[in-house]
């Protein structure tokens, strides 16, 4: 596994970098599970269940209306971007148990269900793709986390041939094994990154329209802010995702195959060890292979976890509510805490993935949450960026050729 840079994110406090050394020890000794542990929290869950039904009404219980704003943007659209109105909706997710396919994750941090407000504002249609992460390389020189390679100062514990750059890769097993250990589907892959996401011997070519992964939370806040953008607030992505719907189990409504049809790129067949790809795509697909949502959104729901600028909490919904108040333009707590791994700061994911499957993971669900240490990359997780209504977006998309 790889070290995470804790020293580039100047929020993180002094206290946590006295961890990160014996974590990374741990992990290049052969104990994989702290690192895992990042994309298996965020990707546990859920129990078999039949498909292709419609939800309880149970699931819905707690929601109130969308109120959508009627303003309209002030100018066009941003090349690659779709108008997201804004305005008043519920947000969250009941105990998806007992529903058709809810599995048997509580998903109590997604609760209590409770009334937002949020601002219209900008959205990419799909998530940022090779090509256009691609650019953004080419025009800085910008080089991710999982390029860098470890530093001793960083890490004096750790052996410097171990210090070496790289990402997770999801890895079949060869056959069943215990879903409770994420281990042995993952491994660290030296030289993996967002141009190898396999590692070294395969690069990006003839994937240019695939989302960008091994992404990290500053590698997606680096580009957002050259493109002339941001990365959406967890409150601006679920709006958005939930397409002007109120209390839907998912992002087009509650019926996981409507007409038949598979709505997302998740994982089918049996985990870990055989994606049967009958939606198409055994691993990621291409973005916008999948209808879109109301707004016009692709891949709201699995191919790839998306970052939003929220600190993760499971107590932020609560912390909300308690106000009695609509929370307006939500950003997010001032400081993250997992009782998990309380010593790891992490900022919300959301969207599930390629990898979510009603076996293990139903993150996909649109008021569910994810979560992940910011300095961790792995090639389920990729991101999409917003725009504020009154941003320079438009320009600058232009001058950097979207
Ligand atoms: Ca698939």
């Amino acid at each position: 596994m790889r070290p995470s840079r804790v020293k580039n994110d100047t929020r993180i406090p002094k206290t946590h970098h006295a961890v990160w050394p014996t974590v990374v020890a741990v992990l290049f000794a052969g104990a994989a599970a702290a690192f895992l542990s990042l994309a298996a929290v965020r990707s546990r869950s859920e129990a078999s269940a039949p498909a292709g039904s419609p939800h309880g009404s149970v699931c819905s219980a707690g929601f109130g209306p969308t109120i959508a704003n009627r303003e309209s943007p002030a100018g066009p659209a941003p090349p690659g971007m779709v108008w997201i109105p804004g305005g008043e909706f519920s947000m969250g997710c009941e105990d998806p148990r007992g529903c058709v396919a809810g599995g048997h994750d509580p998903m109590p941090d997604a609760r209590p269900i409770h009334r937002v407000y949020v601002d219209g504002f900008w959205m990419d249609a799909t998530e940022v793709t090779n090509e256009q992460f691609e650019r953004f390389i080419q025009a800085t020189g910008y080089v991710t986390v999982a390029q860098r390679k470890p530093s001793p100062e960083e890490f004096p514990t750790v052996p410097s041939e171990q210090l070496v750059p790289g990402s997770l890769v999801f890895t079949p097993t060869q056959g069943p094994v215990s879903l409770d250990n994420p281990c042995p589907w993952w491994r660290f892959q030296p030289g993996a990154d967002w141009r190898h996401p396999e590692g070294p011997g395969r690069d990006i070519r003839n994937r240019e329209k695939y989302p960008v992964v091994h992404i990290a939370y500053p590698d997606a806040v680096a580009f957002a802010a050259w493109a002339g953008k941001r990365l959406p607030t967890e409150a601006e992505w679920e709006f958005a995702a939930r397409g002007g719907l109120a209390g839907r189990v998912y992002a087009w409504g509650n019926d996981l195959h409507p007409d038949g049809r598979f709505m997302a790129n998740t994982f089918q067949g049996r985990f870990p060890y055989r994606d049967s790809g009958d939606d198409g795509f055994a691993g990621i697909a291409p973005v916008a292979r999948f209808h879109p949502n109301a707004y016009g959104l692709h891949d709201v729901a699995g191919n790839v976890w998306e970052w939003v600028s929220d600190w993760y909490r499971p107590d932020y919904y609560a912390r909300l509510a308690e106000t009695g108040r609509i929370a307006r333009n939500p950003q997010g707590p001032d400081d993250s805490w997992d009782p998990a791994e309380p010593f790891v700061k992490k900022r919300v994911q959301r969207g599930g993935s390629f990898l979510c499957t009603d076996e293990y993971c139903t993150r996909y669900m649109v008021g569910t949450r994810g979560k992940g240490e910011v300095n961790t990359a792995s090639n389920h997780v990729g991101f999409r960026c917003a725009a504020s209504a009154t941003s320079t977006a438009v320009p600058n998309q232009v001058a950097r050729g979207f």
